[in-house]
C-alpha cells in the first residue's frame, strides 16, 4: 500500500496543485514555521495522554494508528472524501480515500458521516448513513485506503456511536427521531452480533454517549430540550443497569462532558447561552459530588481538549462573531490558568486534536472563505504562533461536522 501523496489529488500537499494563491499580505506572518518544519520530523517521546476520551481512535480521528490525530475532508461538489495524515506542523500524507483496488470512492451530501473504530485496531473507521434512503455502510480504514461493508438499511433512524460492552469494537445506538424508539446493535468488526430494542424515550430528549463511571462501557446522558430535565442510563451491553434523573436546568443551559478533575468519572460543564454563566458538576458516577460556579463567558461555544497533557479535560471558548478565544486549563475542577486563543480574523473556525501525538491537544484553524488552514501546536498555556498548512478550496469541508 502506498502512503505517498498523489500529485494529481486536489487535496495533495504539493503546493502547486493545492495551495490557493493568496496575496502575500494576507498570509499569516508566521509562515516560516511551516516552511522550516521539515527539519523536525523526529517522533515525539512524551507519554500518551491518560484520558481515554481523547486518545481513542473511535472518538478522535487517527486513520493510521500512529497516535497523531488526522483530518478528514468532504467535497460538497464531487462527493470525494479525503484524509490528511498529520505530522505536527506538516501534512504527512494526503489523498482522496480509495478502495483496495485504487479506485476513488465517493459519498454525496445525503450521506451522514460518523467516526468509530469498528474492529478495535486503533485506526479510525467511518460509518455512513444515508438520511434519505436509510442505507448504511462502514469503511474500515487503514491509512488512506478503505474496505467497504454494507449493513442493513435503517430508514428514519439516526446512529450514535459508542462501545456499550467494552470490547473496544464500536457499537451503534439507533434513535428514531419520530417515534423516540431506541435500539442497539452490538458489533464485532462489521458484523451485527446482536440487535435489541431498548426503552422508548420521547423525542424531546437528546442522547449524548459518555462513559459515566469509567468502566470502559459507554452510557447515555439524556437532556430534555423542552423541559430541561437531565437523566443518565448506565449501560452494560444492552442492559440498562440504572436510570437516574439529575437536577433540571432550563434549556438555556448547554452541557459539555469531560473529566475535569481527572478521576475518569464523567463530569458536566454547563454554560448558559443567555447569561454566559458557567458551572461545573463534578460527578461520581451518577451522583453530583460538587456544583461550582465558574467565570462568566459570553457569546462563546466550548470545545474540549487537554492542552497540557495531564489527562484532565481543558476547555477552549471561542466566539465566532468576534474571533476571540480563550483556553481554560483545568485542574481538580478549577480553572488554574487562562490564555488567549484568538483567530487572525473572525472568519476562522477552530477544531481540536493532538496532531503531533505528544498527548497535548492542538488547534486546527480553517478559514473556509479563503481556504487557508493553520495549526497551533499547544503546550499548556503557552500559545505559539500559528503555522500555515496548505490551503484547501471552499468546497471541501471538515468531514466530522455537518455541511455549513
Ligand atoms: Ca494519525
Ligand atoms: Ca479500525
Ligand atoms: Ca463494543
Ligand atoms: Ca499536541
Amino acid at each position: 500500500m502506498s502512503m505517498q501523496a498523489n500529485t494529481k489529488s486536489t487535496l495533495d500537499t504539493n503546493p502547486q496543485s493545492t495551495v490557493i494563491n493568496v496575496p502575500d499580505n494576507q498570509k499569516l506572518e508566521t509562515q516560516s514555521y511551516y516552511q522550516s518544519s521539515s527539519s523536525s520530523s523526529a517522533l515525539p517521546t512524551a507519554p500518551k495522554n491518560p484520558n481515554p476520551a481523547l486518545t481513542s481512535a473511535a472518538i478522535s480521528a487517527d486513520f493510521d494508528g500512529d497516535g497523531k490525530n488526522d483530518r478528514i475532508w468532504r467535497n460538497s461538489q464531487t462527493g470525494e472524501v479525503a484524509i490528511w495524515l498529520m505530522n505536527g506542523r506538516e501534512v504527512g500524507a494526503a489523498d482522496v480515500i480509495k478502495d483496495a483496488n485504487g479506485n476513488n470512492i465517493t459519498k454525496g451530501a445525503d450521506w451522514d458521516l460518523k467516526i468509530g473504530d469498528f474492529n478495535g485496531d486503533n485506526k479510525t473507521d467511518l460509518l455512513w448513513h444515508n438520511t434519505q434512503t436509510g442505507e448504511n455502510q462502514i469503511w474500515v480504514m487503514d491509512g488512506l485506503v478503505a474496505s467497504q461493508a454494507d449493513l442493513q438499511a435503517t430508514n428514519g433512524w439516526t446512529p450514535l456511536i459508542g462501545d456499550f460492552n467494552g470490547d473496544r469494537n464500536t457499537d451503534i445506538l439507533w434513535r428514531n427521531n419520530t417515534t423516540g424508539e431506541n435500539a442497539l446493535w452490538q458489533m464485532t468488526g462489521t458484523q451485527i452480533t446482536s440487535a435489541d430494542v431498548l426503552q422508548t424515550v420521547d423525542t424531546n430528549w437528546a442522547a449524548t454517549i459518555v462513559d459515566v463511571n469509567g468502566d470502559g462501557k459507554t452510557d447515555v446522558f439524556w437532556r430534555n430540550n423542552a423541559t430541561g430535565e437531565n437523566a443518565v442510563w448506565q449501560m452494560d451491553g444492552t442492559s440498562i443497569t440504572s436510570g437516574e434523573f439529575l437536577p433540571t436546568l432550563d434549556s438555556n443551559w448547554e452541557a459539555s462532558v469531560g473529566y475535569f478533575n481527572g478521576d475518569f468519572q464523567t463530569d458536566i460543564l454547563w454554560h448558559n447561552k443567555a447569561t454566559g454563566e458557567t458551572k461545573l458538576w463534578l460527578m461520581n458516577g451518577t451522583s453530583i459530588a460538587s456544583d461550582t460556579p465558574l467565570a462568566t463567558v459570553e457569546g462563546s461555544k466550548s470545545m474540549i481538549g487537554d492542552f497540557n497533557g495531564d489527562g484532565v479535560t481543558d476547555v477552549l471558548w471561542y466566539n465566532q462573531q468576534t474571533g476571540k478565544g480563550k483556553v481554560w486549563v483545568m485542574s481538580d475542577g478549577n480553572v488554574v490558568a487562562e490564555t488567549a486563543a484568538d483567530a487572525p480574523t473572525a472568519s476562522w473556525t477552530p477544531s481540536l486534536g493532538d496532531y503531533d501525538g505528544d498527548g497535548k491537544t492542538d488547534m486546527f484553524w480553517r478559514d473556509p472563505g479563503s481556504g487557508q488552514n493553520a495549526i497551533v501546536i499547544m503546550d499548556g498555556t503557552t500559545n505559539p504562533q500559528p503555522s500555515l498548512l496548505p490551503s484547501v478550496s471552499g468546497e471541501w469541508y471538515d468531514g466530522t461536522l455537518p455541511k455549513a
